[in-house]
């Protein structure tokens, strides 16, 4: 099943040289233009600093985000308040960003939520497989009152919950082997995230799976250390994984949020004017980083293919398939999660 590594080597180096040819060569992705601020110059309270870390490149729709973010504060605090940006991990994965808000070193991050489900339980809901049919529901569910509520809870351990983002919809690639059903994905190494219903949910359908930081997945999929990934195509393509991946499958098996989080002690330094400016900045960002994503999503998807990534786009039949082989999933964390929850959620979508 797996390829020799010198051929697959060569064949890399020629469908890397075609593939990036062909993805820098294929029409830049038509990126929403950041929005004007909007908002009037909130009064001068003094000078702060904000060093926002965030664990994805550059290139993709969060960093995006927050250079939004940075023009709203800057902005409206008439230059009182200096946004410093950084991104892939500079300062730190998702948890070592968490506990740098923590101990008071990082004023921001915006990680997904799933590597925090230790110190947030509650948060182990978004990673039930197929729990958000659409975007839509999505929003409904974190703008509303479930989302508002996970806000509120996530606000203690030093830290200030202030918003939501989108990490997005998860696909699998891999470099071994096209997957169109649970079968093909015997013995294949696949990365997850350090979260165990991921574990769980690759483990029942039948691959290897390895909690992993992002910030070490490109090595580890280049060294072949595992096999495969999945993640949102946007941070597929700005994280190079085409790269170290041959094939991918359009799953959509997960939706992952990010969720924008503030050092509790940088907070309570703020003056009141400049809390609700942040907090507006941060529901600003959120609301175009999601129009990014979406308006990539597509697009992104197309010049992964034309740059030579082997798709396999699922029937909703195959979809089927996963999903019933997935049910087991909700029987072992309906209790720990809270059917409640679960069932409210479901309920947004009818
Ligand atoms: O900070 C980056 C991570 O939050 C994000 O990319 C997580 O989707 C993720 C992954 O696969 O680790």
């Amino acid at each position: 099943m797996h390829t020799t590594t010198m051929t697959r080597v060569t064949s890399l180096i020629g469908a890397t040289l075609l593939g990036l040819t062909t993805l820098q060569a294929s029409a830049a992705p038509e990126i929403p233009p950041i929005p004007a601020v909007q908002g009037d110059v909130v009064q001068a309270e003094g000078d702060f600093k904000i060093k926002f870390s965030i664990g994805t490149t550059q290139s993709g729709a969060q960093y995006r985000g927050l250079e939004y973010f940075e023009k709203i504060v800057e902005q409206r605090s008439d230059g009182h308040i200096q946004v410093e940006l950084f991104h892939s991990a500079q300062l730190g994965d998702d948890l070592q960003a968490v506990s740098n808000l923590q101990s008071g070193t990082l004023e921001m991050t915006a990680p997904s939520t799933s590597p925090l489900v230790g110190m947030f339980p509650e948060f182990a809901v978004f990673d039930l497989p197929f729990l958000f049919p659409t975007p839509e529901v999505a929003d409904k569910v974190l703008d509303g009152e479930i989302g508002q509520k996970m806000l509120d809870d996530a606000s203690r351990q030093g830290l200030v919950a202030i918003g939501w983002a989108e990490n997005g919809y998860r696909q699998l690639t891999n470099s071994a082997t096209p997957v169109t059903s649970p079968d093909d994905l015997d013995g294949l190494k696949i990365r997850t995230m350090q979260n165990d219903i991921h574990l769980g949910i690759w483990r029942t359908l039948g691959a290897n799976p390895t909690p992993m930081s992002f910030a070490e997945l490109f090595t580890a999929l280049e060294q072949g250390v595992v096999d495969g990934q999945e993640n949102p195509w946007i941070t597929i393509e700005a994280s190079k994984f085409i790269e170290v991946q041959d094939y991918a499958s359009e799953t959509n098996h997960v939706y992952t949020p990010f969720i924008t989080l503030v050092s509790e002690r940088f907070w309570n330094r703020l003056p009141a004017g400049y809390q609700q400016l942040v907090r507006d900045a941060a529901k600003q960002m959120g609301d175009y980083e999601r129009e990014v994503s979406r308006t990539l999503n597509d697009q992104i998807k197309q010049q992964l293919k034309q740059a030579g990534m082997q798709i396999t786009e699922l029937t909703p039949e195959q979809v089927e398939v996963f999903q019933e082989k997935l049910a087991p999933v909700y029987d072992d964390w309906r209790d720990e999660i809270g059917g409640e929850l679960i069932d409210a959620i479901r309920k947004a979508s009818q």
